[in-house]
């Protein structure tokens, strides 16, 4: 059931436990959170929004809180904050935290900033572009991107958390205050758990640990938001029944012992590198996590005791602490958490693990050599990305891997420190964690495209906000590969982009191609300077043809290392194809687009590896069409994401609707799904499933908008579904030119979603200009 948006909370204290939701009494405890000090940590109703501020350090996101009034008059809100926090956006200051006024999903009635002035109404497609860039413009942040909520999963803030409690890492009240308020938001209303990601059911995995998280900034036990989670937890079994990762942070807790984490030897960072299951060979946020997760499992390294954490034994478990047999419970999962059950190959190998290697065979010289390369690597990731890391997740562990090699007071520690706030994200429920330091590089590739298929980027209206746009990826663009790279199994990155910032570093093949459309779209255009020279953009063409795997299609971060009968190894449960790198159909088709716009502007470079790289990679799209007509999309929801691409693909060498075969059966595909009021709406549970699911609250605007770019882009012939689908996304706009948030948008390893919140512009707005320049005289409205 999708969880509705919850009212704030008031803290309560409720006194008395609730007879059966525990064993015990609980002690009164005293929430010791920040810092472990004996003093009850301070947390608040809510903070006063007002005070809020997105400090953007080129593209280092930190939210600010000024308690200071003189600080406070003088870094005034700007219209981005308020849209951020869901605040009114022309009333200079407002001093209390607004109602909600953004909803989470499709409730449609009331528009986020209505206090934006009504521009005139769009009288066709291109006005209503013109009427969201003047929207949109308002939330370009100073050094040139667009930020955003990258929330979603439900996972990373309490690994945040849990690491800074470990750590005795302070965590201010405001931001505790806003942690309890978003969590307490995003709670099931009926029951008050939570799931793997915001639009899932409840489960152990989630419940467990944000009720841990929620403990750990200071919410009383007895509150009765945490009487209802509790007794959601006892009533699937308790935290025995957690998956791997949920038992791995709350042994690192000492709420757990470490005889219930099935193994995570750090040795297998030791096999040479041809063996076929060596880590090297895995996904690289698979084996980033392993790291961190590996070295301390070796050291079964615990933090200090602590009043709330004696507390959490007694609370988080149907049975009586004490008694609890640990390692009989390695492998008790809820069926609610199993979305990938082990294999019987990880189940056999975890056996000999436990029962033969651990007591007999590991010796400790063996163990202190494979935790010393461990080490080594999370090392060389901690400094090639000056302490960002590749995803919370990582950052998280190897913010205590730190804390525990190295000591409280070591530069390593403090520097994760300040990096995790990059991760947080105040929006108008709370305060979440991202699934990355952000989506800035990406989010300002798709802005420039849009604003290209709008036919918009000579216009010199958006010539400032188009240039500092390109400014931002010229500053952003990867000169050097990293350090010692083939030493820490890096993939090369020169001439690249990353998702997010050149901080975290990681050049994923399709950032490198959208940015690097974006950035010959603007450089091509009278009037753009040209920044970045012809080498750094030979440099990108380099890098990416590095990308293609044998079977001609493309991957996400590196190509493929091993095959995906690895997947017999996915230990985590409740995540699908995680082990190695899959060919996705996105990323082969940014690769494909970018390399065909590169030679018509330098048709002598590479040439033969390109057209051999686009012909390969086409055939291998082709080959990866489904019976039905799409194309499964596994980081966008889902076959309509994918298919909008897979059309394009096509279309970059001349086949469309009318040309090819594959074409026209994906455009059948998606013209079979489009809905009475001339949407589409595609449900997340078709990641799950693979198998194509309507979402149960109607038409999506981004989602209608894949579906007509895919269509326009295969030059579907008739006009008249391409009118009604752009009839709706123009009839969703509001009067002030913005699209309100719908439902979750993208995904990854097919469980778990993740939000897109700035698609709801940067598709609807193409989607319009490209219909706008295909029809300039059909009339929709
Ligand atoms: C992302 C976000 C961006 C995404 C696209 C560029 C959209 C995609 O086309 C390629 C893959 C990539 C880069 C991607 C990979 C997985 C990420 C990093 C995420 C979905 C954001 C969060 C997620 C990461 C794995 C979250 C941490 C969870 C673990 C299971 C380690």
């Amino acid at each position: 059931m999708a969880r509705k948006k919850g009212t704030p909370v008031r803290m309560v204290v409720v006194p008395p436990v609730e007879k059966g939701s525990t064993k015990k009494r609980l002690s009164n405890i005293t929430s010791d959170s920040f810092g472990h000090s004996a003093k009850k940590a301070r947390i608040e109703d809510k903070t006063d929004y007002s005070r809020w501020r997105l400090h953007d350090d080129e593209s280092r996101h930190t939210w600010q809180y000024l308690e200071d009034d003189e600080a406070a008059k003088e870094w005034p809100q700007t219209h981005a904050d308020k849209y951020f926090l869901g605040l009114p956006l022309v009333r200079a200051s407002s001093a209390s935290r607004q109602p909600y006024s953004c909803p989470p999903f499709a409730d449609l009635s009331t528009p986020c900033l209505q206090d934006l002035p009504d521009l005139p109404t769009a009288q066709n497609p291109l006005d209503a572009v013109r009427n969201g860039l003047t929207f949109f413009e308002k939330l370009q942040l100073p050094s040139g991107h667009w930020g955003c909520d990258y929330g979603g999963p439900m996972f990373l803030l309490p690994g945040t958390v849990i690491s800074w409690y470990a750590t005795k890492t302070p965590i201010p009240w405001y931001y505790a205050t806003e942690i309890k308020n978003y969590l307490f938001a995003r709670a099931h209303p009926e029951d008050g758990g939570w799931g793997l990601h915001i639009e899932g059911e409840t489960s152990v995995f989630g419940t467990v640990l944000n009720y841990v998280t929620l403990r750990l900034v200071g919410v009383d036990a007895d509150h009765p938001n945490m009487v209802k989670a509790r007794a959601t937890i006892h009533k699937l079994g308790g935290a025995t029944h957690a998956p791997h990762w949920a038992k791995f942070w709350l042994s690192v807790l000492g709420v757990a012992k470490w005889d219930i984490v099935n193994p995570v030897p750090p040795e297998l960072w030791l096999l040479p590198d041809w063996v076929p299951i060596a880590p090297w060979r895995w996904w690289i946020h698979m084996r980033q996590v392993f790291l961190g997760m590996s070295y301390l499992w070796s050291k079964k390294w615990q933090a200090e005791e602590t009043d709330t954490i004696r507390s959490l034994r007694n609370e988080l478990f149907v049975e009586d602490w004490d008694t609890i047999n640990w390692a009989a419970n390695r492998n008790t999962i809820h069926p609610m958490d199993n979305y990938h059950p082990k294999s019987m190959v990880l189940n056999t190998i975890n056996w000999l693990l436990v029962n033969v290697w651990n007591p007999y065979l590991r010796t400790n010289s063996l163990a202190a050599k494979a935790e010393a390369w461990a080490s080594e690597l999370i090392n060389m990731e901690d400094l090639n990305t000056d302490y960002a890391d590749l995803a919370p997740v990582n950052a998280a562990m190897n913010l205590v891997c730190c804390y525990a090699r190295d000591g409280p007071d070591a530069y390593s520690v403090r520097r994760h420190r300040e990096r995790s706030h990059e991760f947080l994200w105040v929006q108008q429920e709370g305060l979440l964690c991202n699934g990355t330091n952000g989506v800035q590089c990406w989010d300002t590739a798709f802005a420039i495209q849009t604003m290209q298929d709008a036919g918009l980027t000579q216009d010199p209206r958006w010539r400032p906000m188009l240039m500092k746009a390109l400014e931002f990826l010229d500053r952003q663009q990867m000169r050097e590969n990293v350090k010692d790279q083939a030493k820490c199994y890096r993939q090369q990155r020169k001439g690249g982009w990353a998702f997010s910032n050149k901080d975290q570093g990681y050049a994923v093949s399709d950032c490198v191609s959208e940015a690097l459309k974006a950035v010959i779209i603007l450089q091509k255009t009278p009037g753009f300077k040209t920044l970045i020279s012809d080498q750094r953009i030979f440099d990108a063409i380099d890098t990416l043809l590095t990308y293609q795997n044998p079977s001609g299609g493309c991957s996400s971060y590196e190509p493929q290392r091993a095959g995906t009968w690895m997947e017999v190894l996915n230990a985590a449960e409740v995540f699908g194809n995680i082990m190695v790198e899959y060919e996705y159909p996105e990323c082969t088709t940014a690769v494909v687009t970018a390399l065909s716009l590169f030679s018509k502007h330098w048709p002598d470079y590479r040439s033969k590896d390109i057209r051999l790289f686009v012909d390969r990679a086409v055939k291998w799209i082709k080959s990866a069409q489904k019976p039905h007509g799409g194309w499964y999309g596994a980081w966008g929801i889902c076959f309509t994401y994918a298919t909008m691409f897979a059309l394009e693909s096509l279309a970059s060498i001349g086949e469309t609707y009318e040309t090819s075969e594959y074409s026209k059966r994906g455009c059948d595909f998606l013209l079979s799904k489009q809905r009475e009021d001339g949407g589409w709406s595609e449900h997340y549970k078709a990641c799950e499933t693979s198998e194509y699911h309507e979402h149960p609250s109607g038409s999506q605007v981004v989602m209608t908008s894949w579906a007509l770019i895919g269509l326009m882009k295969a030059k579907y012939p008739d006009v008249e579904p391409l009118k009604r689908g752009v009839k709706l996304i123009m009839e969703r706009q509001q009067p002030n030119g913005e699209w309100l948030q719908e439902a979750i948008e993208g995904v990854f390893n097919k469980s778990c979603m993740i939000s897109y919140p700035n698609y709801k512009f940067t598709f609807t707005m193409k989607a319009l200009g490209m219909f706008a320049h295909r029809y300039p005289d059909e009339k929709v409205v």
